[in-house]
């Protein structure tokens, strides 16, 4: 399958559509679903705010690096198909670090936008995120919101989010003429991304549809540093990388208005 490389390069996301099968997604829903319900993970987060005994991700917890203790996580993460598109966006294959079921119940908070950079610190390059959704998704149910373009940007300096609207509590300013964008998927489309550009979303304001989605984060192949948190590295043949741990810091964007108009300037400390 060819997929659309400059779209990717010029968007900084792309979506494959019908890459994983109904069965194979209803497979996932029953496996993670089963997973949820039956007992708590390392690394369970419900968010900032998890005190409010109301909020429906209490129940539903985001699960994390399951790729390290369930085959079929590992087995997705590492899946042919991904390394096939990622072989044509990149032109190589990246390295395999993280894996994420977020199951998004109606009601839930969303996630503010942010820059995925800026939690992996990929050196040198960036990560690259497979978003895979588990149900039909569109802005009632709090589809992923996407800034296209925004993968050009540096990393930005991080504020505080609206936890009433977002499970974690930082996120980016916009400038004015910016504007995040819907990314309607139906359940098996894998949208593919940029680790700089912009993204996140709204809360699920549906009655009763859930949001799930199995999400894979990777990183340039050529990296010799990922933050701590991502370690260990995998080739999509599952063998392990020794890469170093990447410093914190750095400089990062903020919005300053010249004559009328807003301008990126590297004034910041990432902490
Ligand atoms: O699924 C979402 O709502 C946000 C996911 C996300 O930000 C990510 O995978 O980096």
């Amino acid at each position: 399958m060819r997929v659309d490389v400059r779209a990717y390069k010029e968007q900084g996301h792309l979506t494959v559509s019908g890459l994983f099968s109904d069965a194979e997604v209803a497979r996932f829903r029953q496996h993670y679903m089963r997973m949820r319900h039956s007992g708590s993970y390392p690394g369970d987060f419900s968010g900032a705010r998890a005190e409010d005994s109301k909020d429906p991700l209490k129940k539903y917890p985001r699960l994390i690096h399951m790729h390290r203790w369930d085959q079929l996580s590992l087995d997705w993460l590492l899946d042919a198909r991904l390394a096939a598109v990622f072989r044509q966006l990149l032109g190589r294959e990246p390295l395999a670090v993280q894996t994420m079921l977020y199951f998004k119940p109606a009601g839930a908070r969303g996630q503010a936008l942010h820059q995925d950079q800026y939690y992996l610190r990929v050196q040198p390059g960036t990560c690259i995120a497979a978003w895979m959704a588990l149900d039909d998704c569109d802005e009632e149910n709090g589809c992923l919101q996407v800034v296209p373009g925004s993968h050009k940007l540096p990393l930005l300096c991080p504020v505080d989010a609206d936890t009433s609207q977002s499970f974690t509590d930082v996120t980016v300013p916009l400038a004015a003429d910016m504007q995040p964008e819907p990314v309607l998927m139906r359940a098996g489309d894998v949208f593919f991304f940029n680790g700089q550009l912009i993204h996140g979303s709204f809360p699920n304001r549906s009655e009763s549809r859930f949001r799930r989605a199995l999400i894979g984060h990777y990183i340039d192949g050529a990296a010799d540093q990922v933050a701590s948190y991502y370690h260990p590295a995998l080739r999509f043949d599952g063998s392990q990388v020794a890469l170093d741990v990447s410093e914190a810091g750095g400089k990062c964007g903020v919005w300053v208005d010249t004559d009328g108009s807003q301008v990126l300037e590297m004034a910041g400390e990432l902490a």
